[in-house]
């Protein structure tokens, strides 16, 4: 076999970001989960994690911020068929209960099943991607999830959990807050993911969230009220920088508020909507790519340790490339820094 050729170009048949890894030997193992049945608005982000991978051999391995970290091996699994498949069969009659309830408050017989059929098939996908985080853990390496929905990370996060004893902290990149209790009749939903994860006996001694700027007033009177929940609000984060603050002084605050070990959830709509057209809920505001890759930093500046993650909500527009672009290198670099505070 050819010795590997860093300045070469792969195909994503190779690998992601056209590199031939082992799912043994990879320090970090991407869990793809191309789910999205609840999803209310725009749809697509089941075909996230295919995006991402076809985009990712496009990508210079050579980064001035992450170095070679590649070396230590990112290798992500199969897209599951047996998630898609749930996926597909399921979504239409998501649809078919949330129509329902935007004409009335009750649900008929018929209807309360198909959703409570529903809820159950959302628990059967947090099993799958629990179960294999689990397994991920227990030899040595760090999972990650590769969305799909914004619900698509609970079972990773869970599973980190209990490998940490629940000594870690959530950094929560979205435009949204996700602490609605539930939507739409659907208790996993995307909308609801840091909600059932704060609810959880598994739950993080904090939860730090960043470019929120969508949200209800029953989420923000949440945010009020537990200690365990700091949001740093754009419009606030805006409004500092406007009036002279800098973004590493922001940074540096959102640092003090977490433990040592963070996992990072990075819903793609944090980012300013020109960096994710294609994606469900987009939110006028929000991060710039740069601002992102330099909170990220933030971690190893400050001496966290990044113990899992997950990228979600990246969804494809059409022919463009440019959703999967920009989330394959926001994923590059989220392994980056991974192996770089953990190593
Ligand atoms: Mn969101």
């Amino acid at each position: 076999m050819a010795a590997f050729d860093p300045s070469g170009t792969g195909t994503y048949r190779d690998g992601l970001f056209g590199i031939k890894t082992s799912a043994d030997t990879a320090k970090i193992v991407i869990i793809p989960v191309p789910w999205e049945v609840t999803t209310s608005y725009g749809g697509g982000t089941a075909g996230g994690p295919d995006a991402i991978l076809k985009a990712s051999p496009q990508i210079d391995l050579f980064d001035l911020e992450v170095g070679a970290a590649y070396e230590k091996g990112y290798h992500m699994l199969p897209i599951p068929p047996e998630v898609l498949n749930l996926n597909l069969k399921l979504r239409p009659f998501a649809l078919k209960v949330r129509e329902a309830l935007e004409n009335s408050d009750e649900l008929s017989p018929d209807l309360i099943q198909t959703r409570d059929e529903i809820n159950a098939a959302c628990k059967i996908m947090c099993d799958f991607v629990y179960s294999h985080a689990k397994a991920i853990l227990l030899k040595g390496q760090i999972p990650a999830v590769l969305g799909g929905d914004h619900s698509s990370p609970e079972g990773n996060i869970r599973a980190v959990s209990e490998s940490v004893k629940g000594d870690f902290g959530i950094l929560h990149i979205d435009a949204h807050a996700d602490l609605r209790s539930q939507y739409q009749g659907f208790h996993r939903s995307h909308a609801s993911i840091m909600n059932n994860v704060m609810m959880a006996p598994w739950k993080p001694k904090k939860l730090v969230q960043v470019g929120i700027r969508d949200f209800s007033r029953e989420e923000h009177s949440l945010i009020m009220e537990r200690e365990d929940i700091t949001t740093f609000f754009d419009a606030d984060l805006k409004r500092s920088l406007f009036e002279g603050g800098s973004w590493k002084n922001l940074c540096d605050a959102m640092m003090e508020q977490l433990p040592t070990n963070v996992y990072v959830s990075f819903d793609i709509d944090g980012l300013s909507p020109e960096y994710c057209p294609g994606t469900g809920t987009p939110v006028p505001g929000g991060l710039s790519f740069d601002q992102a890759t330099y909170l990220l930093a933030s971690l190893k500046r400050t001496g966290k340790r990044i113990v899992g993650f997950d990228l979600n909500e990246v969804s494809p527009s059409g022919d463009d490339e440019w959703d999967g672009n920009v989330g394959a290198r926001l994923l590059y670099k989220m392994c980056g820094w991974t192996v770089l505070t953990t190593t």
